[in-house]
């Protein structure tokens, strides 16, 4: 059958007729059909949004001021996406975006819960998130996992204010209707550093007896590393287009969380870079360097701790606007919750 043939509506059934389903709880498909099946692509309701940092740091501060840590938990300014309505606070289907601030001396208190994240710093040093009794220290550009069901807790021994950016998938899971979380005691630290155990790729430590098979083995990727690893992979003679790589977890080579996937990606100066039209949202986040990002009919320029979604199904072109740096940027998709839902396309 062609998909301009029109279905009936709702109004043209018989008013008794619409009121007896609803009596019995029954609801006609075909006046709804085309909506929850549209003709030959999706029609996401996430908007491709950019949110800038000079905008959100002030008000964020702001909140520092008006809003004392135990009145808050975790003190958070949410980027909201317009196409899913601001109080849903998300920024795609599956992606929660948030911009955290912890103040010197404060503590976000300890819990843990089913959604996944993981904080991608933004500002500021001495700050800590301990993870099921691993302290991971903050740093600028690295990245710190908080997998469903790990206790967590942020502190600051510092004397300046820190901020990181906040990624869940709290959207999908709460659509689940399975999110939650029970407060706990603060941790005591545990000896050991995931990213020291498994330093280099590659090289895992040796099970002589039983490996301590942890899911989750390396909970901080230093942005020292990364950006390391991005840099030898641009200087390779193969000469990559994409230099881009995946976080993964050092036991499996799989992505490090369920649900979201993570990436960091250099774009050598002066480089612009078609990024295929794939089914899955994504995020950028810049790290070091300016980018100009466009998305069908918008254009966004983005600098240093700049955040942008993109809905899936449409390409995306990242241009390096200098000369002379590269730009490093962090990315969050919602691919191995495609791929595990069997629903991943590229489009090329
Ligand atoms: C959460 O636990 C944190 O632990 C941050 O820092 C943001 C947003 C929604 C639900 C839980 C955190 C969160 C969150």
């Amino acid at each position: 059958m062609k998909d301009d043939v029109e279905l009936g509506r709702l109004e043209d059934l018989p008013k008794d007729y619409v009121e007896d389903l609803t009596h019995v709880n029954l609801v006609p498909l075909w006046p709804s059909l085309r909506g929850v099946l549209p003709p030959t692509r999706p029609r996401p309701l996430t908007q491709a949004t950019a949110w800038n940092y000079k905008d959100i740091r002030p008000l964020l501060m702001k909140a520092g001021e008006v809003t004392p840590i135990e009145k808050a938990e975790r003190r958070v300014l949410v980027l909201a996406n317009p196409g899913h309505g601001l109080q849903k606070m998300q920024a795609s289907s599956a992606i929660y975006l948030g911009m955290q601030l912890l103040l010197p001396g404060e503590l976000a208190p300890p819990h843990r819960h089913t959604p996944n994240a993981v904080r991608m710093v933004v500002e500021g040093e001495g700050a800590y998130t301990t993870v099921q009794g691993e302290k991971c220290l903050m740093a600028r550009g690295d990245l710190i996992l908080t997998p469903t069901g790990l206790w967590h807790e942020h502190g600051h021994d510092g004397d300046k204010p820190v901020v990181w950016l906040d990624v869940l998938d709290l959207p999908l899971v709460y659509y689940t209707e399975t999110s939650y979380h029970i407060n706990g005691d603060e941790q005591k630290v545990a000896p050991g550093h995931g990213e020291q155990q498994y330093r280099a790729a590659g090289v895992v430590p040796t099970p002589m007896f039983a490996r301590a098979d942890k899911a989750y083995p390396m909970l901080r990727f230093p942005w020292v590393d990364v950006k390391a690893s991005l840099i030898s992979l641009a200087n390779d003679p193969s000469n990559v287009e994409a230099v881009q790589v995946t976080y993964t977890n050092p036991l499996t080579g799989q992505d490090v969380e369920n649900i979201l996937g993570f990436y960091a990606l250099m774009l050598r100066p002066g480089q612009k870079l078609r990024l295929p039209a794939r089914s899955p949202a994504c995020v950028f986040h810049v790290i070091e360097g300016a980018m100009k990002l466009e998305f069908e009919d918008k254009t966004f320029p983005l600098t240093e701790a700049d955040t942008c979604c993109v809905p899936g199904y449409g390409e995306v072109f990242l241009s390096n606007q200098s000369a002379k740096e590269p730009t490093f940027i962090f990315m969050t998709d919602e691919s191995p919750l495609h791929r595990k839902l069997g629903v991943y396309e590229n489009w090329g």
